[in-house]
């Protein structure tokens, strides 16, 4: 291979490889705060799961069917298949974290919807109509939740791009000279040590 060809694919695989994680970083450090950030490993009901730590998480001022009322297998099977073996975003209780029992925590919590919104998962289960508003005294408010948490918008997203765009080419070049200036020098400390053994005699 080429010289030449080893350059521009070092160049452009530290470049994208620096301006995706940049970006990556950017975009997790300014998307909302969650205070957990786990697993739904078990679905206890409509309204209760685990975590992966062995937590038993309450969904916040929400209530579904009993398993003696109907509507308890739809709600349970509906949040199965929003958040079994994915990834959920908790927003915990800042007030009294447990539950009235003392043993769940309870949570306002959130998934993945695409890639520039989380869903609201309680909410969703109210909209519709698996869960009715059970309002406690606790941080949140069912009466005015949003079904969708932006993780940033466009234009500041558009915004950390071009950022992390700036850094890849920096960090490229700085990182290409630091390469080159290393190489230079290893090849003159080998060129010398040649050099010098030629002189002794002996061959390298
Ligand atoms: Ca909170
Ligand atoms: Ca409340």
């Amino acid at each position: 291979m080429k010289i030449k060809t080893i350059k521009i694919i070092f160049i452009i695989t530290v470049f994208i490889t620096i301006t995706f994680r940049a970006n990556y970083l950017f975009i997790n450090a300014f998307s909302p705060s969650f205070d957990v950030v786990s697993t739904a490993t078990n679905i206890v009901d409509g309204d209760t799961f685990d975590i992966a730590s062995g937590d038993t998480i309450r969904l916040a001022d929400v209530d579904t069917p009993e398993y003696y009322e109907s509507g308890y297998n739809e709600a349970s099977n509906f949040l199965s298949e929003l958040i079994y073996n994915k990834r959920v975003y908790l927003d915990v209780d800042d007030i009294h974290t447990y539950d009235t029992l003392g043993k769940r925590i309870v949570c306002c919590v959130y998934v993945d919807y695409n890639s520039t919104h989380y869903l609201n998962v309680n909410d969703i289960l109210l909209k519709l109509n698996y869960a009715r508003i059970w309002d406690h005294d606790n941080e949140f408010n069912p009466y005015t939740w949003s079904l969708f948490l932006p993780k940033l918008d466009s234009s500041t997203r558009l915004k950390w791009l071009g950022v992390s765009l700036v850094i890849g080419i920096i960090m490229t070049y700085l990182i290409y000279r630091i390469v080159l200036d290393a190489v230079k020098l290893i090849t003159a400390v080998l060129y010398n040590l040649r050099v010098y053994a030629r002189r002794k005699g002996v061959n390298l």
